[in-house]
């Protein structure tokens, strides 16, 4: 049985992510920590600033846990605000979570993200493997935390995995700070207000995925056979590839009124405009069996119903 440190637990996907692992590994194998507690956080739970090493360190030990799935970390629009910041965070967060693992021998999980691509990366089915020159401090931190855990596997022989995630769609705990955030914002003014206006221009299309599949995938690449991984720690991942109009249409079919208009913030869209349009996740297929079990359709009908039983 797995005992988890997860950093992050009270972020967006750290919140689902520790539920998710609770009802896997159970309760009390899985310890959520963060710099701020969730008010609605039931099981053991530490607060810690990962840029602390010692207090991370501390922690790991006394809960004597075998696997640290590090989180914590600025998303790429706010990491655009305060790149210095942004950069102690993500990567002096990831070099204290890579030390921990190493002295106490501990698997490793953290996400990378399509931000770690470029406006030189090719923009459809954009391979596994290929030119990487991202324009934000988000994509800088991702590119270098991909190599870092290759070198911590290669140079200590530390079980680093980790996936390329696309924007993250979920009822559950509202994103902040990224990029792809109006994907999930789309849905709540849907349902409260019949109508939404995207900073996200129209025919600007992303990866994105819906949580349940995000979170599936992180278990699997975790008990996949470590000697089927070639690319351990940045494996593409996605199931959605869509500009706000497609998310429109999808909520129409639903709630037909719905109106979508536009206003585009010139950050974010840059930002948007340096991503992919689509990334091919056939090397996560083959060496550990990523399959994701919502398109855009199910995902939405999903999300309709959800936010309405919540908000109602
Ligand atoms: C963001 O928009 O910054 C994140 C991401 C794609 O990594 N959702």
């Amino acid at each position: 049985m797995k005992k988890i440190l997860v950093t992050g637990a009270s972020g967006q996907i750290g919140s689902e992510l520790v539920t998710t692992l609770r009802k896997h590994y159970g309760a009390s194998n899985v310890i959520g920590s963060d710099i701020r507690k969730r008010e609605d956080e039931e099981g053991p739970f530490e607060t810690i600033d990962v840029t602390n090493a010692e207090s991370l360190f501390e922690t790991a030990k006394k809960h004597n846990v075998d696997t640290i799935m590090h989180l914590a970390a600025l998303l790429s629009a706010k990491a655009e605000s305060i790149p210095q910041t942004a950069w102690n965070l993500n990567m002096g967060g990831l070099m204290n979570a890579l030390e921990v693992a190493r002295e106490l021998n501990l698997q490793f999980f953290t996400p990378s993200s399509i931000g770690a691509f470029g406006p030189l990366t090719p923009k459809l089915r954009t391979p596994q493997d290929t030119i990487m020159r991202p324009t934000t401090m988000y994509g800088v931190n991702k590119v270098a935390g991909e190599l870092l855990c290759d070198y911590y596997f290669h140079r200590f022989g530390v079980d680093t995995r980790g996936v390329r995630y696309p924007g993250l769609i979920s009822y559950e705990t509202p994103p902040g700070g990224g990029t792809t955030d109006y994907a999930v914002e789309i849905y709540y003014e849907a349902i409260k207000n019949k109508k939404y206006t995207s900073y996200i221009a129209e025919n600007t299309y992303m990866d994105m995925m819906y949580m349940p599949d995000a979170l599936n995938a992180i278990i699997q690449l975790m008990e996949a056979d470590s000697d089927k991984l070639v690319h351990r720690n940045a494996f593409n991942i996605s199931s959605i590839s869509a500009a706000p109009e497609d998310f429109a249409k999808e909520i129409q079919k639903h709630i037909p009124e719905f109106e979508l208009t536009y206003d585009v913030d010139p950050v974010r869209q840059n930002i948007a405009e340096s991503w992919p349009d689509s990334i091919d996740s056939s090397n996560a297929a083959e060496e550990w069996g990523f399959k994701a079990e919502y398109d855009i359709a199910r995902m939405t009908k999903d999300m309709i119903d959800k936010i309405s039983l919540k908000t109602n």
